[in-house]
């Protein structure tokens, strides 16, 4: 391989034995460990090629982008294999995996594969968008959900405008849960940062400001000048400060409620910031008095369930500030929630209510 500007990009197609497109199996054994053997996503094949995504009728795909230029720190681009590796003792295969909550096997229902990482070039912040936008837009193309792994919250854009870009600008909203805004203009003078990705959606990509919808905010921010910037421009913003006045769940209806009456597809977001420190420590920009994992995994689930989401991504987990890895196992089980929630609008399960009440002592909320 040359030296060269595009080395990050090349794709190592010379060498590579001729082979039907497909499913590819790293595991060696049925039954193994998530410490052990190659660590993909819950130990599920792989894909490397757009042709094997769409040979393998493929529903779900895990990207990698392991990037943290964005965030003016180091620690982010270890994300992606933090949260592939947090599932330290499941021992089960991920088929097998049955979420008690709402009684549904996923994995069984969806076919889910990691298709790996995103070129990103740890030297250059601009160079890195395009490649990831590119993955992204292969995933969308064969007709499956890309739930993105960061990498700082700059993945945020050229994720989203990957779907965009496919379902239509106007057809597309944003669920974003965060503790921070992003929707900053050029701090520091620079456009693209993890401060910025949903201006950048807004000014570059046609997302329209009624169609971004936040939940989680709080803190010493944004300025008086960029909330009134949000509020003219017509963004939900739902802060903690909503949800100590009305309750987590009176807040969550009411999220629901707006994205429900919005474009039909969207794209949730979820920086793990929006959880309280002392459930994620290990994330870049960590705000105290955020949710708590019982509230975000239920959200997250029934947004994947309620609504016709087209992409994911959990972002911002930095695992060298991680003791005990409780944030990259949260953010794991933050993708399992997702991908339970997509199986849920898939099989059908009607309602918007996301338990079964076998389990959570309701009276036939769930129906099937
Ligand atoms: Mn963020």
């Amino acid at each position: 391989v040359a030296a060269g500007d595009d080395v990050w990009r090349q794709r190592r197609d010379a060498g590579q034995p001729a082979r039907e497109p497909g499913l590819l199996h790293l595991s060696r054994y049925a039954y193994e460990r998530a410490w052990a053997g190659v660590p993909t996503f819950m130990r599920l094949p792989m894909c490397l090629t757009a042709a094997d995504l769409t040979a393998a009728g493929v529903d779900v795909a895990i990207v990698g982008a392991p990037m943290d230029s964005g965030g003016g720190q180091r620690g982010a681009a270890r994300g992606p294999q933090a949260i592939r590796t947090a599932e330290r003792y499941m021992p089960a295969p991920a088929e097998s995996h049955r979420h008690s909550h709402v009684d549904v096997l996923p994995f069984e229902q969806l076919t889910v594969v990691d298709y790996g990482d995103a070129a990103v070039d740890p030297f250059d912040i601009h160079a890195s968008i395009g490649p990831i936008r590119e993955l992204v837009a292969e995933v969308v193309s064969a007709g499956a959900i890309p739930v993105v792994l960061g990498g700082d919250h700059t993945v945020l854009w050229p994720s989203a405008a990957a779907c965009m870009e496919h379902h239509g600008a106007s057809n597309v909203g944003l669920v974003h849960l965060d503790a921070h805004v992003d929707c900053m203009h050029e701090p520091l003078g620079h456009a693209v940062t993890h401060a910025t990705p949903i201006r950048r959606l807004m000014d570059d990509e046609g997302l329209a400001g009624a169609n971004v919808h936040q939940l989680g905010q709080r803190g010493f921010g944004p300025s008086r000048e960029l909330r009134d910037w949000m509020l003219d421009a017509g963004i939900t913003t739902h802060h903690m400060a909503e949800v100590e006045r009305a309750g987590f769940q009176a807040t969550a209806d009411r999220l629901l409620r707006d994205v429900k009456a919005g474009p039909p597809c969207i794209y949730l977001s979820v920086d793990i910031d929006v959880l309280d420190p002392a459930f994620a420590p290990g994330t870049g920009t960590p705000e105290p008095g955020g949710l708590t994992p019982r509230e975000l995994l239920q959200l997250v689930r029934r947004v994947c369930h309620e609504t016709n989401v087209v992409g994911v991504d959990v972002v911002e987990v930095s695992p060298a500030h991680d003791p005990g890895y409780v944030t990259a196992l949260t953010a794991t089980r933050i993708v399992l929630e997702a991908i339970t929630g997509i199986a849920m609008r898939r099989i059908g399960i009607e309602g918007d209510h996301h338990l079964d009440a076998a389990v959570s002592g309701g009276a036939g909320d769930v129906a099937r």
